[in-house]
């Protein structure tokens, strides 16, 4: 059960964000009126949403769910692998602070998105990806048994993030799609495969028996409304041309 949520409002130099997608330059002014249809879908799904100022130095920094994990019980601010990322924790850290939780940080050398790190119960799934390093993901394992948690690494081929393939429904049920289908360390879950055309939408988000899904990935969320979730539907197209996800688009807690 979540209650609260915080995002950071798109900033105007979004346009230089980071992107492979080669879908062309984001819509500024569409990618805010997105940004608020982001934000009332959260609302109906019962958070309360603490909204941060946009900020022009950081290109990507409304994919505000890589620079900070928040747990029940901590919150550990990241240290981002790509260098014009690298400072958005720290320009966090005060919305962070005001949490009634202890705040840890990740230190040099060690990299990670948190957009690489998958929470399913007391359990971190954490990818080791082009941003995420391995002594990134052991100093997160760390910080996570200091407060009694656990976690685990999953090796990444072909992804940017853990979650741009898989995101944990709740009801040990798995939204995955490609490289993730096949990890032995997954076959646990209940696995509801992502049809290669749709592959964006495996990037969606459970939020009280809601889950949130990509506009215009019908297939998908017929089969999550098929097992019995609600679903409701978000426009993101814009935040899509720069390789983001629904999940990137907020701190859920
Ligand atoms: C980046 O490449 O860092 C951004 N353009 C997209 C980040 C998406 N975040 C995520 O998947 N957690």
């Amino acid at each position: 059960m979540f209650t609260q949520a915080i995002v950071k409002t798109p900033c105007k130099s979004m346009v230089n964000g980071i992107t492979q997608a080669g879908l062309g330059t984001p819509d500024y002014e569409l990618a805010l009126v997105q940004h608020k249809a982001y934000i009332k879908a959260l609302e109906t799904c019962g958070l309360k949403v603490t909204i941060l100022a946009p900020d022009d130095n950081f290109p990507d920094s409304t994919f505000i769910e890589d620079a900070c994990l928040i747990t029940p019980r901590c919150a550990i601010l990241t240290r981002p692998g790509a260098n014009s990322r690298r400072k958005e924790p720290f320009h966090i850290s005060k919305a962070i602070h005001k949490l009634d939780l202890p705040v840890e940080t990740i230190r040099s050398p060690g990299t990670i998105d948190a957009g690489d790190i998958m929470m399913v119960g007391d359990h971190y799934y954490i990818g080791l990806s082009d941003r995420t390093s391995t002594n990134g993901a052991e100093q997160m394992i760390e910080i996570l048994n200091k407060y009694g948690l656990t976690g685990s690494t999953i090796e990444l081929k072909t992804m940017l993030h853990l979650k741009t393939g898989i995101s944990y429904l709740e009801n040990n049920t798995l939204l995955a799609f490609g490289e993730f289908l096949q990890k032995k360390e997954l076959q646990k879950f209940n696995i509801l495969r992502v049809d290669d055309n749709e592959s964006y939408a495996a990037n969606s988000v459970w939020i009280n028996d809601i889950v949130i899904v990509p506009d215009g990935f019908s297939r998908t969320a017929e089969m999550i409304s098929k097992k019995k979730y609600e679903i409701i539907a978000v426009d993101v197209s814009e935040f899509r041309k720069l390789d983001g996800g629904l999940s990137c688009l907020s701190l859920r807690f």
